[in-house]
């Protein structure tokens, strides 16, 4: 799905040589925006900072993986959404399917819920529908947002579903368009959707693509690329087939309104911890390092003017102009010793795993770790390696129990079990 396909092959060598241990930084995003929450620079992170394998989080958890739904597979995943006994895999090419839960351990098998591959243009391979969300009040009106490219825009729109066990109606579900902005490059998408405690829809959205954000976009205000957006679809606004929330930062001016968060490169997953309501985002990197953020309102990420906690564009000496746009450096980086492209998951809430509670459970498409990432009693985060994949892992999913699953870019299905 990203821009740094690499073979996973290699990388599991070179993760070979690095200890399962928990690494320890510090951190500092708490809080909402404003100088005085600004993270401190943190300096370069380095990986295997632990050789002797100290303890992080709160102890070790064991996982596993397990394959489900083997009688079936997906074609190039790229979400996973969860409704009473189903979860629902969206496919790049435009299909969102069905499988029952239930049915997981025993085969199972897809059924096409909303079929989009009429408008849908997937031929790059970040382009394709992206993201799905389940309007809160899905049980009374059937609809579902998707975030998917045409050849040449983004476009997030509104379609109705067929109740569960109805076969998707044939043709006649146009959908209304909420939003939709230019895409200059192939690459770059973005492409989560999610709604928040708050009842917005929140949207991922790349810098635009090429390599390093030529145009500026993820700094650029008035640009709605390289930026986490929030509408409120519950209500019309004029012309607009949605609301501009009243707090969102530029609601009232200085940019667009629609933006929540800035300064992001390609947000590919985010999500809300169903507990805490913290939003967590992971944030693609460029050459060097890949990066989890916890997104706060109107907060800068700081792409392109840093890379996760060092300096891009200028490569050096950017410090003063970082300080000046408040720039918040992420809770937890990784360098190419780990991964290529992060692949953002959820903060465990579910049952089956013991000690996983609470932990920010992420991965990495080039290299396949799993990590479990958590906030210490003393603030600072720890990271462990749960487990080596040693797959290219597209996108991460709970059931509606919070039970985590993933997708491999072969179009198989894992389930996160007690080991
Ligand atoms: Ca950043």
């Amino acid at each position: 799905m990203k821009n740094k396909r690499v073979l996973y092959a290699l990388l599991v060598l070179a993760l070979a040589g690095t200890s399962a241990c928990a690494q320890e930084r510090d951190s500092g995003t708490d809080g909402a925006i404003g100088s005085e929450q600004r993270t401190e620079p943190s300096g370069v992170p380095a990986s295997g900072q632990n050789p002797e394998g100290s303890v992080g989080a709160s102890g070790p958890v064991s996982a596993k993986l397990t394959r489900v739904f083997e009688g079936t597979s997906v074609d190039r995943p790229t979400a996973i959404e969860a409704r009473a006994d189903r979860i629902y895999v969206t496919e790049q090419a435009g299909r969102i399917v069905a499988l029952r839960t239930d049915e997981a351990d025993e085969g199972g098998e897809t059924e096409t819920v909303l079929d989009l591959t009429d408008r849908v243009y997937a031929e790059g391979s970040e382009q394709g529908l992206l993201g799905l969300a389940f309007d809160p009040n899905h049980e009374d009106n059937g609809f579902v947002y998707v975030n998917y490219t045409t050849q040449t825009h983004t476009v997030i729109a509104r379609h109705r579903m067929p109740k569960d066990g109805q076969a998707a109606a044939g043709g006649g579900n146009d959908g209304t368009v909420l939003l939709t902005f230019k895409q200059p490059y192939a690459n770059h998408n973005g492409g989560q959707l999610a709604f928040g405690p708050d009842g917005y829809l929140y949207i991922g959205t790349g810098d635009g693509g090429s390599g390093g954000d030529p145009q500026g976009n993820g700094q650029d205000k008035q640009s709605l690329l390289g930026k986490i957006l929030r509408i409120d679809v519950g209500k019309t606004d004029g012309d607009k087939a949605y609301a501009i929330p009243a707090d969102n930062p530029f609601a009232k001016g200085g940019g667009a309104k629609e933006i929540y968060a800035y300064g992001l490169r390609n947000p590919w997953r985010f999500s809300f911890d169903a507990e805490s309501g913290e939003l967590w985002a992971a944030d693609v990197g460029q050459n060097q390092f890949e990066e989890i953020d916890i997104i706060v309102r109107g907060g800068n990420y700081g792409w392109n003017l840093k890379e996760a906690e060092v300096c891009f564009e200028p490569a050096s000496g950017c410090e003063a102009e970082a300080a000046q746009a408040v720039v918040i450096d992420p809770i937890w980086s990784y360098g190419r010793e780990e991964g290529q492209s992060v692949t953002g998951g959820y903060v465990y809430r579910g049952e089956a795993i013991t000690g996983l509670a609470g932990r920010y459970v992420y991965g990495d498409y080039g290299s396949g770790a799993i990590w479990a990432l958590k906030k210490m009693t003393d603030g600072r985060y720890g990271n462990e390696l749960l487990l080596q994949s040693e797959m290219n892992i597209t996108t991460f999913g709970r059931d509606v129990q919070g039970e985590l699953y993933l997708t491999s870019a072969e179009g198989e299905l894992y389930r996160l079990d007690p080991k």
